[in-house]
């Protein structure tokens, strides 16, 4: 019997991810993304998986609660994995209600459209280790207790409540994720591993760039996207709902992460000065790589994540196997391979249009 699942937010960074896993294991895969003037379809196609005939894209905004009931009862889905949210902490500051509507407000109307068309739908809510903030014990484990410091981190708690509760009122299959951060070459631009991983590898390749950072000592436990969808399709796949932290279980610093990126890229760094007027010089040339913009800093911090995943290797059998110094590689690489290929492109602008026309054919 195949099995139907819909992935919310397919355009974003698990999406395509997890699409490529269900695909693997003999799903057939919804995946919606919302309209949009430029349209994008690139990290799908970076998988290999436009043109999948098990791959169905529709059109749908989270916010829409009839687009919800409509979309799953032309799907008909067994499970639902709900990864689309406004995800970026940063903007979430200057954008509250938004996103309190999509990230907090927007799986409610998924799990409303569960209890109406078919309770028998299991539901993957992705909730996020932003809502332990400014964290109570350390390592956080799912009984730790949260203090979110963001309207993201506030509007992913109310989204987990929500989705306990339906777990609780109505039987509903509601099994969740409380992910780390998690990066890959597919990790949007604007996060600081990738915005690390990009700017060193135009570094490296010529460009007179600098790295422009906030805060240098903010932790975080990163792990690697592709081993995390794999935890969040056993989350589904468990005996019962529950809720599982999915982590490394190692934390390091922003700093560490910039360091090691360029280390990689044969630029190591002397780190020089404090506060706001420290700087990341270039151990070889003396030339300043790295620099604090305060504009990146925010107005609440979450200061250090460690996430304790042993409830997932004891329940589901998982964990990762991509350590934080695998994961930089692997992007300072696909990032080394996107300038090369970026290079070419302004020496050959006819190769842009003929890709441009493609995505805009398939839309
Ligand atoms: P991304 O930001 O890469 O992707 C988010 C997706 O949501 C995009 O496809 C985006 O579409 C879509 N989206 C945004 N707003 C709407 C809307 N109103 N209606 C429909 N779709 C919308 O996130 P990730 O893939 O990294 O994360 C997946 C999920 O996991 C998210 O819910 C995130 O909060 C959560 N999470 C992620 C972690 C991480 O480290 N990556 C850690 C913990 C939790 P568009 O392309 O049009 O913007
Ligand atoms: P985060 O990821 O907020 O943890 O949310 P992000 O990469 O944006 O920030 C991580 C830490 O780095 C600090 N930082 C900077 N961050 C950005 N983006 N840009 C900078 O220049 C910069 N300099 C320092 C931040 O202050 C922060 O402390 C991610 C998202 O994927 C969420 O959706 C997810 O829920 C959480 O991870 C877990």
């Amino acid at each position: 019997m195949v099995k139907t699942a819909l992935i919310t937010g397919i355009t974003g960074q698990d999406g395509p991810y997890l699409a490529k896993l269900l695909i693997e294991k003999g799903y057939r895969v919804y995946g919606t993304y919302r309209r949009s003037s430029i349209l994008s379809f690139w990290r799908l196609e970076y998988l290999g998986l436009l043109d999948h005939e098990r791959l169905h894209l529709l059109n749908h905004d989270l916010i829409d609660s009839g687009g919800a009931m409509r979309l799953l009862a032309r799907c008909e889905p067994d499970e639902v994995y709900n990864l689309a949210a406004q995800t970026f902490v940063g903007s979430s500051f200057d954008q509250p209600t938004q996103t309190a509507e999509i990230t907090g407000i927007g799986p409610l109307h998924m799990l409303e459209a569960i209890r109406t068309i078919n309770p028998k739908i299991r539901f993957y809510q992705a909730s996020s280790a932003e809502m332990f903030g400014k964290v109570q014990a350390t390592p956080q484990d799912e009984t730790t207790s949260f203090y979110p410091r963001s309207p993201y981190g506030v509007s992913k708690l109310f989204a987990h409540w929500m989705t306990i509760n339906y777990r609780e009122s109505y039987g509903i299959f509601g099994g969740i994720g409380i992910l780390f951060n998690h990066e890959s070459p597919l990790r949007g631009e604007e996060f600081v591993t990738r915005k690390i991983t990009k700017t060193v590898a135009a570094i490296a390749q010529g460009a007179p760039a600098t790295l422009a950072l906030g805060n240098l000592d903010a932790r975080r436990d990163w792990g690697y996207a592709a081993d995390y969808v794999r935890g969040i399709w056993s989350i589904l796949q468990a005996d019962e709902p529950d809720t599982f932290v999915i982590a490394t279980s190692k934390t390091a610093s922003v700093r560490e992460f910039a360091s090691l990126a360029f280390d990689l890229a044969g630029l190591p760094l002397e780190w020089v000065g404090s506060g706001l007027d420290e700087r990341g010089l270039c151990r070889k040339t003396g030339r300043v790589l790295v620099r604090i913009d305060p504009a990146f800093i925010r107005p609440a911090e979450v200061d250090m994540l460690l996430g304790d995943a042993s409830k997932a290797e004891r329940v589901l059998g998982w964990r990762h196997t991509t350590s934080m110094q695998e994961l930089c590689a692997i992007m300072l690489e696909a990032d080394m391979q996107r300038e090369r290929r970026t290079s070419r492109l302004r020496a050959e602008p006819e190769l842009e249009r003929v890709s441009s026309e493609r995505v805009r054919s398939f839309a």
